[in-house]
């Protein structure tokens, strides 16, 4: 298992980011020298970023891109694939192309968390489930001649009304049933919703090409009370070998949160 480190591009505007932000060139150099070996972006509009100097900085480093994230396309732009308003989904899914067509210069995924939008109450719940199948069926298609695979990303209640755990990410997209599609599992969203971290990420097992690690507190593994140990086991034993991406709050400062959070989980993983 390889460890990746949360980069957020220039154009997210939120005070607080879960990873390293601002210069790309030295957050590259100084995640390499934390024993980090890929990153993964978060990014709102690949439009209004020089893309050809990022695939150039990162490339000059050496570092794969393992995933892309865009939660700012709901959390500053309002934009959510289950919004009741067809330009909305309309829009969001032209910007869900877009990142996609920036994940494709780089091999990497591209995972849907918060953009999913909430699910309203009462019966227009059906309707928003079915716009919700419709986006991500049309990004996983959009996505697939291209390499790049589309993850939903299970998040806590406090987050999200819908696909909170694991196990209703795999129902539905057995259900769905598309190649393309795949599981991100979050130990922070898992620690909240999931009986048994282990059990659930075995369950998921045909499904994970892609993990994001944070302690209980969003601090990084080791600040909080997440059996690392038993989650890292888990997953070598359904065969992971993929990234894990750290994405955490930058506590006590960006430094110290992404060095501290490669020395726990390498130290767990030499001793696997
Ligand atoms: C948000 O809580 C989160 O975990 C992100 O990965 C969503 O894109
Ligand atoms: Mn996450």
């Amino acid at each position: 298992m390889k460890l990746s480190y949360l980069f957020a591009t220039d154009d997210c505007r939120a005070k607080r980011v879960l990873g390293f932000r601002g210069d790309l060139d030295k957050s590259c150099a100084e995640l390499k020298s934390f024993g980090y070996e890929g990153v993964e972006l978060m990014v709102r509009n690949p439009r209004e970023l020089d893309q050809a100097g990022i695939v150039r900085t990162i490339t000059q480093h050496g570092l794969p891109v393992a995933d892309i994230g865009a939660a700012p396309i709901f959390g500053e732009d309002k934009l959510s694939l289950t919004d009741p308003d067809p330009e909305v989904r309309q829009a969001i899914r032209g910007r869900l192309r877009d990142v996609v067509d920036l994940a494709a210069r780089f091999g990497a995924q591209v995972h849907v968390g918060s953009l999913r939008g909430r699910l309203p109450e009462g019966t227009q719940a059906q309707e928003a489930l079915a716009w919700l199948k419709e986006g991500l069926l049309d990004i996983a298609e959009y996505g697939q001649p291209k390499g790049v695979r589309v993850l939903l990303e299970p998040l806590n209640h406090f987050e999200a009304n819908v696909f909170l755990t694991v196990l209703e990410a795999v129902e539905f997209l057995r259900s769905l049933n598309h190649p393309n599609l795949g599981i991100l599992p979050d130990t922070f969203h898992m620690n909240i919703e999931e009986g048994c971290l282990p059990a659930s990420l075995m369950a998921a097992r045909e499904y994970i090409t892609h993990v994001h690690f944070a302690d209980s507190n969003r601090w990084y593994p080791g600040a909080g009370h997440i059996n690392f140990r038993e989650v890292l086991e888990a997953l070598r034993l359904i065969g992971y070998e993929r990234f894990i991406t750290i994405e955490v709050k930058q506590e006590p400062d960006p430094e110290t949160a992404a060095r501290r959070a490669a020395q726990t989980v390498r130290a767990l993983l030499d001793t696997l």
